[in-house]
């Protein structure tokens, strides 16, 4: 068991809530050293190791940003969040801080600084962590199970629930008044083997963590849609929204017949193989009443993710591999791989092929062949295929990608020592050889961020090699 406490101060908060305390404690219990558990076990037959453990801790965090809305305090040039100035607790005035014309001469002035920020203090981080350790049939088996959750509180708002006039010239100021959380677990598993003369490992990885709003101050809406789409409190950040595509028009015929008004214009710029999206509120047009939650966050690390790892060992031969994996995250397609001939460019073949198109492309009394995809149009970004987001240019990706792998030969000692070596190894090793997603239709990396799909991706590795030992 183990206790630690640190008490903190920070410049930036008033001297009456600038100290902060933080203590930490965690635990652990052996339990395979209880004798009830070594007569439950059989002595360690099966369970060789067994421990729990705990621990809970505060940190707190000055790293606090503040931003006034009204004036732009509190953002630099390029609108950035920007830290306190010193003593912004105080009020007074920013000397030197602006050139004033008094009676014809330019003067160095002042300025008032407004509100003082006085009502500020640490935002405090709780780390709870609950996880036990276990080895089983002789060291063979061995792993770790971990729960954790991150509540942070005091993250910093302004406070809306008292309206000032705006007579008065200023805002209140911020406060520490919300709080959010990431929750997650992970877990890793190996086994370590040896079946005649090969020995064996073989190990996995889990991890899982989200972040969930918890307390959103003083929540205002104007309705139940501006709650259903823009509450924070108890919900999980990064979601993505967008509209459903329930089919594509099969022909004009129905265009001219459809009963809920795509493009916002009667359905007049619809042809055959453009998207019907789902009406969702039932009121006849396609707006942003209808968009749902359809993925997580752009652009993020995957909330869940993973690692496997392979070792192989036989004779003079040696082989490990690694992978890693990841999951719950989204790629939403837009630009290059959304819109035929974006900027004017060029068009991606995963929009030409298998498309909707007339039969010959001179002719527009000819008729449609059936496709995949919808009719391309040139670098038309307003189309209500294009200028929306949906499912269709949606993917939640999913990947394992091959990190490493090495193989690698040891000559056989009584060969070398002949030439006078210690040691000689062959090996050939790669990295980023391959990736199994499921955004390779695309043709991109599963980790990249652009949008528009022109991210240079990952470099694949190929090495021979000779280790020598002299
Ligand atoms: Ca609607």
């Amino acid at each position: 068991m183990e206790l630690a406490a640190r008490r903190d101060a920070s410049w930036k908060f008033s001297p009456n809530s600038r100290w902060g305390f933080f203590p930490a404690v965690s635990v652990g219990w052996r339990l395979a050293e209880e004798n009830f558990f070594k007569s439950l076990t059989g002595d360690g037959q099966f369970v060789s190791d067994f421990k729990l453990r705990a621990s809970y801790g505060q940190l707190g965090d000055d790293a606090i940003r503040y931003y006034d809305p009204r004036n732009n305090a509190g953002r630099d040039i390029n609108g950035y969040n920007v830290d306190l100035d010193p003593f912004a607790y105080t009020a007074g005035y920013s000397y030197n801080s602006s050139i004033g014309i008094m009676s014809g001469n330019a003067v160095v002035a002042a300025r008032d600084r407004g509100v003082p920020f006085d009502r500020i203090s640490w935002l405090t981080a709780t780390i709870i962590d609950v996880g036990l350790d276990f080895s089983l049939l002789g060291n063979k088996v061995t792993g770790t199970l971990d729960y954790f959750r991150r509540n942070r509180d005091g993250l910093i708002v302004p406070k809306n629930n008292i309206f000032v006039p705006s007579e008065i010239g200023y805002d209140l100021p911020q406060e520490n008044l919300e709080s959010d959380a990431v929750i997650g677990g992970e877990g890793s598993l190996t086994y370590n083997g040896s079946i005649s003369g090969v020995n064996f490992s073989i190990g996995g990885n889990i991890s899982f963590a989200r972040r969930q709003y918890i307390n959103e101050f003083n929540p205002r809406y104007g309705n139940a849609l501006d709650e259903y789409r823009n509450a924070r409190g108890d919900r999980w950040s990064n979601i993505f929204w967008g509209y459903q595509v329930v089919g594509q028009f099969q022909s004009q015929e129905e265009v001219n017949s459809y009963p809920v008004n795509i493009d916002g214009q009667g359905n007049k710029t619809m042809l055959p193989g453009d998207f019907i999206y789902k009406d969702v509120n039932g009121d006849g047009i396609i707006n942003t009443r209808d968009e749902r939650p359809l993925g997580y966050g752009l652009s993020t690390t995957p909330i869940l993710s993973g690692g496997l790892n392979i070792t192989v060992a036989y004779k003079g031969f040696d082989f490990a591999a690694d992978f890693s994996a990841g999951s719950m995250q989204t790629f939403n397609r837009r630009f290059e791989l959304r819109n035929a001939f974006q900027n004017t460019g060029n068009i991606a073949r995963i929009l030409y092929d298998d498309r909707w198109h007339r039969a010959d492309a001179l002719n527009p009394d000819s008729e449609w062949i059936p496709g995949k995809n919808p009719p391309i149009r040139f670098n038309d970004g307003g189309h209500s295929n294009i200028n929306k987001n949906s499912d269709w240019w949606l993917t939640n990706t999913k990947y394992l990608r091959n990190r490493t792998m090495e193989l690698g030969y040891t000559l056989p000692k009584a060969l070398t020592t002949r030439v006078k070596l210690e040691r000689l190894r062959l090996f050939v090793n790669t990295y980023n050889l391959f990736s199994i997603d499921n955004v390779d239709q695309f043709g991109i990396d599963a980790e990249i961020t652009d949008e528009n799909g022109l991210q240079y991706p990952q470099n694949k590795l190929v090495n021979f090699g000779i280790n020598l030992s002299l």
